[in-house]
């Protein structure tokens, strides 16, 4: 080899070195800017992500502020149009009635006061029939016959129920409901098996039955009652529930100390030395006679009650208002009897639109 030729290949591999370190330059300058690139979009998803979250907190803050202001008062125009919309978010479609109430009845927690279930259900059974538009004649229908599935629930899975409803008293007790037609035997047959093979599941339930959820107290808490013989004030736990005062000495007590039907009874307010928040209990048609109720001595005998009115007294004007209401209320009627019997009579008589 000469020494030119020696020469030339030197120069050319320090051309091709030269462009190699470009190369490696001009790459690692794509690399840097990728890695720029990533940076940002990384970035980018975190910021996405924690406004996602935000997001996703005040979703959800403003879902409890709006649950909140629903229970509290759900008459409100507003108010109903959030039931429709929850509602509408269920799918029923191609559901026989248990299925449908099963999904239903797990999707939130039904409130105790028979008005505001009134609602639901009444928002239930129009979504159902709208999603099976050709299963029953009426929504009330639709309504009667889930609270009598629900009822059945009740005594099909409660030990405490002793008479079992029969599959013939149900289809029995659901006879006309279809505006003024009988429902299938077969359907009312399937739904009957469906709820005595699986029983309703519903969130927090406390492994007793619906009746907790459905009859949830009407109102419950702390009062002072001024006693029958010895008139002394005793703090005692109240509750309201089947139109009867039940009153404990502690609200963990199994047995109450005394309970007061409140059949053929009134309320009002009452005023009384140093105790300014009272109402009373008593018997219009019968004063200076004892009220019919009974109370558990200390000796564990159950005697009977020997209060002629009973005295008793809140914390302030509005939970004794409260009280005088919610115990009017239950004085006047059974809620959810009327309101099924009401539609039970509208559906009976109407006559089938073919
Ligand atoms: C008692 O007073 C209590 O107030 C009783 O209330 C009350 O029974 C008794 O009335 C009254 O004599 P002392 O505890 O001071 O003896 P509770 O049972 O809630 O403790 P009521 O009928 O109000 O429940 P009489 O009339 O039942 O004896």
């Amino acid at each position: 080899m000469t020494e030119s030729c020696h020469t030339d290949l030197m120069a050319e591999e320090q051309m091709e070195i030269e462009g190699l370190k470009m190369h490696k330059q001009i790459l690692l300058e794509d690399i840097e800017k990728l890695k720029n690139q990533i940076e940002n979009v990384m970035a980018d998803i975190q910021d996405f992500k924690s406004a996602e979250d935000t997001k996703m907190l005040e979703r959800e803050k403003r879902f409890c502020s709006g649950k909140k202001k629903f229970n509290m008062d759900p008459k409100k125009d507003m108010h109903l149009r959030i039931l429709k919309a929850f509602v509408e978010l269920h799918e029923f479609s191609d559901l026989n009635l248990v299925q449908a109430l099963r999904q239903f009845l797990w999707s939130f927690r039904l409130p105790g006061e028979a008005q505001k279930i009134d609602r639901m259900m009444e928002a239930f059974a129009t979504r159902y029939c709208n999603c099976n538009a050709n299963v029953f004649q009426s929504t009330d229908t639709c309504y009667i016959l889930s609270f009598a599935i629900i009822m059945l629930n009740t005594s099909l899975h409660n030990p405490n129920v002793k008479d079992k409803t029969s599959l013939e008293r149900f289809i029995s007790m659901n006879r006309g409901i279809n505006n003024g037609q009988d429902l299938p035997d077969e359907l009312l047959t399937n739904l009957y098996n469906s709820i005595r093979n699986e029983p309703f599941k519903i969130p927090e339930d406390d492994g007793n039955d619906l009746t907790h959820t459905f009859f949830n107290p009407d109102r419950e808490g702390w009062l002072l009652k001024l006693g029958g013989r010895v008139k002394t004030w005793k703090r005692r736990w109240f509750i309201l529930t089947d139109n009867c005062l039940y009153y404990f000495e502690f609200t963990t007590d199994k047995e109450p100390r005394g309970i007061i039907p409140l059949e053929n009874l009134c309320v009002r307010e009452v005023m009384f030395p140093r105790k300014p928040y009272c109402l009373e209990l008593y018997n219009p048609n019968s004063r200076g006679q004892k009220i019919k109720a009974c109370k558990t001595e200390t000796d564990g005998r159950v005697v009977e009650g020997k209060h002629q009115s009973y005295t008793i007294c809140a914390a302030s004007a509005e939970e004794r208002d409260d009280w005088i209401e919610s115990i009017r209320a239950s004085i006047t009627k059974d809620p959810f009897y009327d309101l099924v019997s009401i539609r039970k009579k509208k559906v009976i008589n109407k006559v089938p639109e073919k």
